[in-house]
């Protein structure tokens, strides 16, 4: 017998290396902080978040940010409802960097992504480079909103992707996406590796 595919939402994490990406979805999925290396390709997971008082399954992408591992493309986006779009408090260069892969997630992922910008590791506050009036201007310029978080602490982690969730299922959630996947159609999981 066959059991009938669970249907969830794809979330892309975006953003350079070592700004967090990974820590959040472990802080997300496994109420961890723990020390990992860089991600190597692409590692996909899954969590139920409450929006709106309901349960909404997310499917979760994440991606190595390295520059020359950029072989991020159209598998990683396509299909993709909602975005966090995620730099480090502490480097100013990776707000900066969110430019070009906001550009990229809006022509890659589903028509009106829904994207929310996340400022990450605000446990760091005396290391902080980037001030919120910034981070909220950068946001204004986007269109999108803003959340600061800490995946060491916990603080945000969960509301980040309940924010971006609550934006996906304002938009119509799975209904209005043809390319939505189901956790069964995703090949080799939990790791696919780049091909570059
Ligand atoms: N203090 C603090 N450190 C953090 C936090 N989140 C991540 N880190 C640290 O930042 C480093 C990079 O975290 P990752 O989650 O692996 O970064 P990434 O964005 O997934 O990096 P790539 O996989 O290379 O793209 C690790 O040393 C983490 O321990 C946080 O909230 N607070
Ligand atoms: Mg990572």
């Amino acid at each position: 017998m066959t059991s009938k595919p669970v249907e969830h939402h794809k979330v892309v994490l975006i953003g350079d290396s070592t700004v967090g990406k990974t820590q959040l979805i472990t802080r997300l999925t496994k109420n961890r902080f723990d020390a990992q290396g860089r991600t190597q390709g692409i590692e996909v997971s899954s969590k139920t978040v409450s929006v709106n008082k309901a349960d909404v399954k997310v499917q979760i992408w994440d991606t190595c940010g390295q520059e020359q591992y950029r072989c991020v493309s159209a598998p990683y986006f396509r299909g993709a409802l909602g975005a966090l779009a995620v730099f480090d408090l502490t480097s100013r260069k990776s707000l900066q960097s969110l430019q070009s892969w906001i550009e990229e997630v809006r022509s890659k992922a589903a028509p009106n992504v829904q994207i929310v910008l996340v400022g990450a590791k605000d446990d760091l506050q005396t290391e902080r480079q980037v001030n919120p009036a910034e981070a909220q201007s950068f946001a204004a310029s986007e269109a999108v909103d803003y959340i600061e978080t800490s995946a060491r602490t916990g603080h945000n982690v969960e509301a980040a992707f309940a924010l971006v969730m609550r934006k996906v299922v304002a938009e119509g959630g799975l209904g209005r996406s043809l390319n939505s996947i189901s956790l069964s159609s995703v090949p080799n999981r939990p790791k696919l590796k780049c091909k570059c």
